[in-house]
């Protein structure tokens, strides 16, 4: 009897032990899915983060996963073109263009950019927006995109075998010690987790930076700071934070105890349905197949496991109550002068349809949005434009506390005085 109840403790001792061990199979199968009708879809554009998060899973649909690599290829491909055209920088698109290609195996040098009438590989261009990135921190201290893209530049330079200079990787180094890689006001998790990716990559392949005990200490910081942003419920700063961040500690070779309750937190999540949008999802599943950005490295495409298919059944829709909501929207421009516009919306609108029933309400209220690869971005209310060039955006908040979300996600069940902010970042 004794050794009984010794023997189940210890097989609990060694589960509890491995708790980033995906014991959730059919779930995980089913979140696989979800991402995979994503890409089934005409409506959106193809997204190669989402890409990149189905080649890394265990189970595949072939046929599919090329039709998107193609979509990729051309309309993608495209729209980095069309940036080009308008003098705008593609580090984070051009990375994440890459690392697709790479996640099937695709020959990188088959693949060329147009731009200025010249034809130039993927990577030759991503190595020259780089040094223009180096040159924007030498001069006003940040990055033109942000610490987040370029940290996605050195890991897709770096996992496709690229030389990253010494020069680059020491401001991605210096920038970490020096606090600087911020979403907004806070210190942001998701950049440090693709920073660790980046640096570790470095370290692995062995790729010469200015001072390796200063890599290994910036590396030491960046899995501090992800494990000081762990709350008592297990996430790493926030539900959308944490996939990366697991990812990061797992690249970063942390022990399965540092990650558990993070790995634990995820999969509540998912039992949740907590993730609805192609991007969240795709930046969740690898941490769940414990698989990482730096698996792209030895990516090898040879007897996959093509067995995902599709449901037949189209999604459920939402049908949106009767009970109405009442909804305030303050706005704050960037003068600092503020207006306030009332409004009753369905129960469990998004934030987006609130709106635009309040634009049509036409109570002096307007707003346009961006597109971008997590859905709708706010750019422009009331006639004012929080430009990104300038670093100001419409900050967003539901009695004083920041979304988490999208107008596009953010559903409204509650009453509550939404704030949209003109801010600088
Ligand atoms: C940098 C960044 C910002 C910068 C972007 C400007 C810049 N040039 O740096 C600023 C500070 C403006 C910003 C704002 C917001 N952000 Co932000 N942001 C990021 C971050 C760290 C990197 C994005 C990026 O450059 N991607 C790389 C390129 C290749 O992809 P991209 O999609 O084309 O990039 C653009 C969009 O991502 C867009 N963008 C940035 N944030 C958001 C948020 C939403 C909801 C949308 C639709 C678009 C968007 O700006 C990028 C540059 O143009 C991500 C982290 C992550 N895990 O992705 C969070 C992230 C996307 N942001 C997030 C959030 C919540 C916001 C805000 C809603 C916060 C708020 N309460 O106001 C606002 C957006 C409000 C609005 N006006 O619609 C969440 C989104 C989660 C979700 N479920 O939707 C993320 C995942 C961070 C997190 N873990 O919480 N963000």
């Amino acid at each position: 009897m004794i050794t009984l109840v010794i023997v189940s403790a210890l097989l609990l001792t060694l589960a509890a032990g491995k708790p980033c061990a995906s014991d959730h199979e059919a779930l995980l199968f089913s979140f696989n899915k979800q991402l995979l009708q994503s890409v089934d879809t005409q409506e959106t554009l193809p997204n190669p983060s989402v890409h990149i998060a189905l080649r890394l899973s265990t189970h595949h649909n072939l046929a599919k996963e090329s039709e998107h690599l193609n979509r990729i290829k051309a309309e993608f491909h495209d729209g980095i073109e069309k940036s080009l055209r308008n003098n705008e920088l593609v580090v984070g698109h051009l990375a994440l263009y890459i690392l697709a290609l790479k996640s099937s195996c695709h020959d990188l040098e088959s693949v060329h950019l147009t731009h200025n009438e010249m034809k130039e590989s993927l990577l030759i261009h991503l190595k020259k927006e780089m040094e223009e990135e180096k040159q924007n921190i030498a001069f006003s201290h940040r990055p033109k995109t942000n610490y987040y893209q370029y940290s996605l530049g050195i890991l897709a330079l770096c996992v496709s075998g690229v030389r990253v200079s010494t020069h680059v990787s020491q401001k991605l180094i210096h920038a970490v010690e020096h606090r600087q890689l911020k979403h907004g006001e806070s210190l942001c998790v998701d950049s440090h987790a693709v920073a660790g990716m980046a640096l570790q990559c470095l370290k692995d392949e062995g790729i010469a930076v200015k001072d390796n005990a200063e890599l290994d200490r910036a590396l030491a910081t960046i899995k501090q700071r992800l494990l000081d942003s762990k709350r008592d419920d297990g996430h790493m700063e926030n539900e959308f934070s944490t996939g990366l961040a697991v990812q990061a500690l797992i690249a970063m070779g942390s022990q399965m105890e540092e990650c558990g309750s993070a790995m634990e937190a995820l999969r509540a999540d998912l039992k949740k349905g907590t993730y609805h949008n192609p991007m969240a999802i795709s930046q969740v599943l690898p941490a769940l197949h414990q698989r990482t950005y730096l698996h792209l490295k030895s990516q090898e495409c040879r007897n996959e496991n093509d067995t995902l298919t599709l449901d037949a059944d189209s999604p459920a829709e939402v049908l949106l109550s009767h009970r109405q909501v009442s909804l305030q929207v303050e706005v704050i421009r960037s003068s600092g002068a503020s207006s306030v516009f009332s409004i009753h919306v369905p129960r469990g609108s998004s934030l987006f349809e609130a709106l635009n029933l309040l634009q049509d309400k036409q109570t002096g209220f307007t707003f346009n949005t961006e597109d971008s690869l997590w859905g709708a971005f706010l750019s422009v209310v009331n006639e004012e434009r929080a430009r990104q060039t300038d670093r100001r955006y419409w900050h967003i908040s539901s009695d004083g506390t920041s979304l988490t979300q999208g107008i596009k996600d953010y559903k409204i069940d509650l009453a509550q005085k939404i704030t949209i902010k003109n801010t600088g970042y």
